[in-house]
Order: structure tokens, then C-alpha cells, then sequence
């Protein structure tokens, strides 16, 4: 799709001139500014104040030298980032990536995308990213703290529980967060809520680990449940990934009565016609940190497939993209939508490639795209934060209906903005404009600096 809009058309080729070659930065820019062309139409106000030329640009990009020392003695160096890309609504949110593939441009394109999911959440936060190319995978527990240490000594020097607060995502889960949380104490003498998914012994919330999983779940059932009178019950359901935000959706997904019959690594996919015995799966990546294959040899009649992208071929009525960028592709949505899929759901951020959530879209297969469908974790993040403030805990049952509600909100916001600006139905519209309006409004009110 071209840009019609004159002014949005500016602010892209202009993006596109400043960050050359940042492939997923410009890709996840292009999405959202297509989806403001009706919004920039009704209201001029939005480029008078230049509020497009402003959302594209982060407010800071930080990038910084991580060494550490190995095992054997060796200096390592890595490189750190933190994108504080939008401040308007609340203090900089969002997780830290530690994967071999981390680079400015995806450290980016996850941060322009977490101001728009944070705004939808309904909570007053900001949006921010960051991460390292770090690989914890194969690395010691004392390996691993040394890096989140060094990592923590610059990182310190930016964030603070009213200006920028971290969590996890790939890579980074209770144990990086701990070492994280350990050394920012260290350094500042402050036992404050600077991250969350903090450990419950000290200051994490319940249902903050389940959360992005859940809430993606709870997503899809309404959208299931108000677009197609639909739900999981007795539906098959196929969940890319393993890690976190996979293991989480496949307990809910199962809770709601869907069976889901495949879960995936970066090496393979499993395929379990009985539905996934989900004790096992932690006991593998939780508790072992091993690789999904190893399902099959404790698993009576489970299969495994080399290659992480043939998961897709696999029939199911409920396809939600759980692991990475990019993860399905045009051909890869052709062969779901031909095997009868009803419903995506994007657990990861930015798993389905445009040209694949076009497809959806167009063959009329229920999608939730990641800002709104994932968005649970960062809302539980945001609450686990209130809790930090008010130095309390809430139960597990609050924090889960918290939860639900705000899920819930969010498909119906997302759905009356795809609504009202003309595209009913199509939550990529829906949700990238109701994400956009609160941060804009914010941005008008408090001015340009000049
Ligand atoms: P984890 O590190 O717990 O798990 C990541 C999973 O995705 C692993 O199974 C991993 O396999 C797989 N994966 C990672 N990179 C690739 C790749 N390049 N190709 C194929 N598979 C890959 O991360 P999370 O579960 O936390 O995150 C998964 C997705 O969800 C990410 O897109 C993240 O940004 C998003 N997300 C996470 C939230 C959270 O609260 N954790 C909140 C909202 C979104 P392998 O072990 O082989 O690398
Ligand atoms: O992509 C995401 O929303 C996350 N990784 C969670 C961020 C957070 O601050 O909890």
C-alpha cells in the first residue's frame, strides 16, 4: 500500500532516508502510519503540530559497551541499548531483548511499537525498549550475572522507577531480572520499582509470569466471542515458541477447552496430536533450559520436525505466533487460511510478516495483532508497578481480573476505532488508532520545546 496522504507520505520518506537499512524499524513504522491516514484526514491539528514528524523520532537512544569476564577468564564484549522512544503518557516501559540478532533497528521497532500497546493498556506509561546482543543460551549462572551486572552499571545511569523502568522479554527472564534488580540496588542504594517481573520474594507481582500468555488468551476469546459468536472450546490450537509468552498461552488456551497440539524452539517444532502435556514443556524449558525437541523423548507419540517454520502447515482453527519478528510468512498464512484457520493471535511482536496479516485480513480470519494482543504483559508490568508504589501485593485472582478487564478493554477499543474511522473489523486500523489518539492528545498538550 502507497501513502495517499501527502503529509503521512513525507514523514515516511523521510524516516526511510534516516535510518537506512533498518529493515523491522521502517516495517513497523510503515504499519502504523498506514493505519493513520483517515485519522491525519479528519484532524489537521496532527500535523500542525507536527505530531507525526515527533511519534517517529525516539526521544533517546542509548547505546553502550557491555563487557564482562567468561568462564575461562576471557574479556567479552557486547553491546547494550536502551530506546526511550515516548514519554508523553508516563515514564519509558518496556522489556530488555538479550538475543544474538539484537541491533539498533530492533531495539526500535519494539519501541515505537510499545507506545502504542502501553497507551492501549489504559495505563499511564510511556514507551521504551532495550536489550544486547548478549546470547544467554549455553552460557553459566555466573556468566549470565556478570553480564546483566555490567550490562545494569550503565543502564543505571537512565532509568528509575518514575523515568524508565525495564523487564524482560527474549532472553530475559526471573534470573536476569534478579541479577539486574541486585546490581541497580547495589549501585544506587534504592529498593525501588525500577523493573518488573521482579522474583515475588522481592517486589514481583503475581501473575506477572503468566501474563503476556493469558492475556493474549483472553484476547482472543473475546474477539472469538464478539466477531464470530466463537471461542477455544474444543477448538485446535497451534502456538509457535516456547519460551514464556508460549508456555502461558497454551495453559490458558487450554484452560478456555482448546487443544493445542504444537509448540516450536528456533530448531524445531513439536507436534503432539493428544495435546501438549504443559508440565513436561516446563520441566524442559523452565526448570532444564533445554530445547522443545526433548519433548518427544518423554512424550509417548509425539513428533518433532526440524525447522521452526513448517509448524504452520499443521491444520488448527487458532494459529497464535508466540516467538519472534517475522516468524509467518505470506505462504506460511496461504496454507493456514486453506487448512481452515478462524482466528490469529500475535503473542510475539511483529510475528506475521504485512504481507501476511494481509491475507488474514482479506480471507476474513479473525487477527489480533501483537500491540493489542499481547499487551498483557506490560499492563501486569504497570500493575506490578501501582503494587511497588503503595508497597502492597495483591492476590493472584486480583491481578488475573485486572487482567481479563483490561484485555477485554482493549479488543472493544480497538474494535469501536476500526469502527468509527472506517475500516470495522480490521483491528490493525482499530488498534494502532486508538494507541495513537491518547499519546498524540498528551503530545499536544504539553507543547513543542523551543
Ligand atoms: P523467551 O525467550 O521466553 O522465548 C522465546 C521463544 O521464541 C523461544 O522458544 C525461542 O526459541 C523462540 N525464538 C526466539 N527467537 C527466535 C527466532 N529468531 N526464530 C525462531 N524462534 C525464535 O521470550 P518470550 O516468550 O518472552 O517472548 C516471545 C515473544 O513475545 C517476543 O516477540 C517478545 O517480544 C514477545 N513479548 C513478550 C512479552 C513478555 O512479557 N515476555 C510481552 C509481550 C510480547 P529458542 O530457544 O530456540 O531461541
Ligand atoms: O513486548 C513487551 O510488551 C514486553 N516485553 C513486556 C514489557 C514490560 O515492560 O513488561
Amino acid at each position: 500500500m502507497e501513502f495517499k496522504n501527502a503529509y503521512l507520505k513525507k514523514v515516511y520518506e523521510k524516516v526511510e532516508a534516516r535510518n537506512p537499512g533498518e529493515k523491522e524499524f521502517l516495517q513497523a513504522v510503515k504499519e502504523v502510519l498506514e493505519s493513520l491516514e483517515p485519522v491525519v484526514e479528519k484532524d489537521k491539528s496532527y500535523e500542525t503540530n507536527g505530531i507525526i514528524d515527533r511519534i517517529v523520532e525516539p526521544e533517546r537512544l542509548i547505546q553502550f559497551r557491555v563487557s564482562w569476564v567468561d568462564d575461562n577468564g576471557n574479556v567479552q564484549v557486547n553491546r547494550g541499548f536502551r530506546c526511550q522512544f515516548n514519554s508523553a503518557i508516563g515514564p519509558y516501559k518496556g522489556g530488555l531483548r538479550l538475543h544474538p540478532t539484537v541491533c539498533a533497528s530492533v531495539i526500535k521497532f519494539l519501541g515505537f511499537e510499545q507506545i502504542f500497546k502501553n497507551s492501549l493498556t489504559g495505563l499511564p506509561i510511556g514507551g521504551g525498549k532495550g536489550g544486547s546482543d548478549f546470547d544467554p543460551k549455553g552460557k553459566s549462572d555466573g556468566e549470565v550475572m556478570r553480564f546483566c551486572q555490567s550490562f545494569m552499571t550503565e543502564l543505571s545511569k537512565h532509568i528509575g522507577a518514575d523515568t524508565d523502568v525495564p523487564a524482560g522479554d527474549i532472553g530475559t527472564g526471573a534470573r536476569e531480572i534478579g541479577y539486574m534488580f541486585g546490581q541497580y540496588k547495589r549501585l544506587r542504594n534504592e529498593f525501588t520499582g525500577v523493573l518488573t517481573g521482579k522474583g515475588l520474594s522481592y517486589g514481583g507481582s503475581l501473575a506477572r509470569t503468566e501474563a503476556t500468555g493469558y492475556g493474549c488468551c483472553y484476547f482472543t476469546d473475546e474477539m472469538l466471542k464478539c466477531m464470530k459468536n466463537e471461542s477455544f472450546k474444543g477448538k485446535t490450537v497451534v502456538i509457535s515458541g516456547s519460551g514464556n509468552v508460549a508456555i502461558y498461552a497454551t495453559e490458558k488456551a487450554t484452560q478456555l477447552g482448546g487443544k493445542v497440539v504444537a509448540l516450536s524452539d528456533s530448531n524445531g517444532y513439536i507436534y503432539d496430536a493428544n495435546g501438549i502435556n504443559l508440565d513436561v514443556v516446563k520441566q524442559i524449558k523452565e526448570v532444564e533450559r533445554g530445547r522443545i525437541k526433548e519433548y518427544c523423548n518423554r512424550v509417548e507419540g509425539a513428533e518433532y520436525h526440524e525447522g521452526c517454520s513448517g509448524i504452520w502447515n499443521i491444520p488448527c482453527d487458532i494459529a497464535l505466533p508466540c516467538a519472534t519478528q517475522n516468524e509467518l510468512n505470506g505462504s506460511a498464512a496461504d496454507t493456514l487460511i486453506k487448512n481452515g484457520v478462524i482466528a490469529v493471535a500475535e503473542g510475539a511482536n511483529m510475528p506475521c510478516t504485512p504481507d501476511a496479516a494481509e491475507k488474514f485480513v482479506e480471507a476474513g480470519v479473525l487477527f489480533g495483532p501483537a500491540k493489542a494482543a499481547n499487551a498483557g504483559g506490560v499492563a501486569t508490568s504497570a500493575l506490578e508497578m501501582s503494587q511497588n508504589s503503595e508497597r502492597l501485593s495483591w492476590t493472584f485472582e486480583e491481578v488475573d481480573a485486572k487482567l481479563k478487564d483490561i484485555m477485554v478493554n482493549i479488543f472493544h477499543n480497538s474494535y469501536n476505532a476500526s469502527k468509527e474511522y472506517g475500516h470495522e473489523g480490521n483491528l490493525i486500523f482499530g488498534a494502532n488508532i486508538a494507541g495513537f489518539l491518547k499519546v498524540a492528545d498528551a503530545m499536544k498538550w504539553q507543547g513543542v520545546a523551543y
